[in-house]
């Protein structure tokens, strides 16, 4: 039933990821959020969808499509447009694949429970830390104000057995996720993270809609791994030798697909260092990317892979044109036993589309809002490097400095951001920004075209620079840091502050 995932060298793995492409084959330059078209900082007045209802003449709700994946959180709050939460984080003893393994879990389910409501709807949590060691949770990619992001720059960790309640307005149609931001490469790496999904006002119609979080995790001796042990952890981050598939250890989902339907899957990247490479395999299975972390793309593309960075989301369509097995795979660099480095394909959703006479029908996608047109008025560099820390660990460091607490620069709300970021090391980094979204515009100076709209994360490989068009448009202390979590852990962290506007 369980086979093991073979990944036989992780080092030679990890030499071998290191400057790989970081593109993939798509042209198009668009993609949605709210208000970030325009040179203006008013960014919360431009874009009725995103608002929420006027108080009177509210229309009938929309009932929001169902999503296959990890249980959604139930809603605690009858009124519309207010979808209210209880999370409790808690220790989770619990067989996975015929181990036992200590784990962690938001209301005892790994991944977390699914949060569900649509853009424009107040999110309320209320969170509990039932857990042993304190913790918070940041909500990646969304547009928050900066006291509910989640991090220690902004809030006191919630010390065991404490509450805190995050209340804030989902300001962007999209996929996103939740996880701690406090010793984030041990709670992530033993489950705490879910998925959010923000649906557009008037979501896209379709016969299914998915939810797929590929994670991997380091299970060895029968338990998962201690944390930063090894100085390849250190240096690449933690590389897990078993998949974990929406909570399901090596065994991939085996959904009940049929002939002529067309459905939305939103795949996210929670581990901990791994840049998955995904796409189908199958004769009569069709798909195309519609949208990325910041929301839809106003034009889709095909690709045959896709490269999904730490903390990345996309969206997919995904159509069963005929019958005949198929699968959404993952492409994992391995050493074969010629000692030669090969893509092992390893199944992440099996797919046996059954037959229909029903009619296929189409699917509608809801417009995407433009891109912003806007011109840098900022110019910053991030330069990343590492050094031999006074304790003996390696210390990763963004501008010289591994210091949370140091902005690393400051501007105003509404700027413009051209943001260089240039690695200086081997390693590759995920790099996050919290808050603001940005568009890769250049690798290593060449125009980039294949990593159309908005985004939170960008990968930045070893020994390259990334040129970000990034829009500040959120005020507050926001981090930016390496979403590889040890690297993370180990200095990769700063903060950017926007002043607020007058
Ligand atoms: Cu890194």
């Amino acid at each position: 039933m369980r086979r093991p995932l073979v990944i036989t060298s992780l080092v030679t793995l990890l030499a071998a990821a290191c400057g790989g492409d970081p593109a993939t084959t798509a042209t198009t330059d668009t993609a949605s959020a709210d208000a970030l078209a325009g040179d203006t900082a008013d960014d919360d007045t431009a874009e009725a969808d995103t608002t929420p209802a006027a108080d009177t003449a509210l229309p009938p709700e929309v009932p929001l499509p169902e999503v296959w994946g990890p249980a959604v959180a139930a809603d605690e709050n009858p009124l519309p447009g207010v979808v209210e939460v209880t999370l409790t984080a808690a220790a989770k003893r619990v067989k996975l694949g015929g181990i036992q393994l200590d784990m962690l879990a938001y209301n005892d389910q790994i991944p977390g429970p699914t949060l569900h409501a649509k853009v424009g709807d107040e999110l309320v949590v209320h969170f509990h830390n039932d857990l042993d060691q304190p913790t918070t949770i940041h909500w990646h990619g969304l547009r928050v104000p900066d006291a509910m992001d989640g991090t220690p720059r902004v809030q006191e960790p919630v010390p065991p057995g404490g509450d805190f309640e995050y209340r804030f307005v989902l300001r962007d149609a999209g996929s996103f996720w939740y996880h701690p931001h406090v010793r984030s490469n041990e709670q992530v790496e033993r489950g705490l993270y879910g998925a959010i999904v923000v649906e557009e006002a008037e979501p896209a119609q379709v016969d299914v809609e998915r939810f797929i979080l590929l994670d991997d995790v380091l299970i060895e001796g029968g338990e998962i791994a201690p944390a930063l042990a090894t100085f390849m952890e250190q240096m690449h981050g933690r590389t897990g030798n078993h998949l974990l598939i929406n909570g399901q250890l090596d065994d991939p989902l085996a959904p009940a697909v049929t002939v002529g339907h067309v459905e939305r899957w939103r795949v996210l990247n929670p581990s901990n260092a791994r840049t998955f490479t995904v796409g189908f395999v199958g004769d009569n299975v069709h798909w195309r990317v519609m949208g990325t972390d910041g929301g839809l793309l106003p034009e889709p593309y095909e690709t045959d892979r896709l490269d999904i960075a730490v903390g990345q989301r996309y969206d997919l369509e995904v159509r069963y044109d005929g019958p005949g097995e198929a699968a959404f795979v993952t492409w994992i660099p391995t050493v074969n036993a010629q000692n030669q480095v090969v893509d092992a394909e390893l199944p992440v959703v099996t797919l046996d589309p059954a037959p229909s006479t029903a009619l296929a029908t189409e699917a509608v996608w809801p417009s995407a809002l433009p891109l912003p047109d806007r011109e840098p008025n900022v110019d910053e560099q991030i330069a990343f490097d590492v050094v031999q820390g006074e304790d003996g660990n390696l210390q990763w460091r963004l501008n010289g400095q591994s210091n949370w607490r140091h902005p690393i620069f400051t501007c105003g709300e509404g700027d413009t951001v051209r943001l260089v970021l240039v690695n200086q090391a081997g390693p590759e980094h995920p790099f996050h920004l919290h808050g603001q979204f940005f568009e890769i515009v250049r690798r290593n100076g060449v125009a980039v075209t294949g990593e159309p709209g908005l985004k939170d994360t960008v990968r930045v490989p070893g020994l390259e620079s990334v040129e970000l068009v990034a829009y500040m448009d959120n005020p507050g202390q926001w981090m930016a840091h390496c979403h590889i979590l040890e690297h993370a852990e180990l200095g990769m962290m700063a903060e950017v502050v926007v002043e607020p506007a007058e």
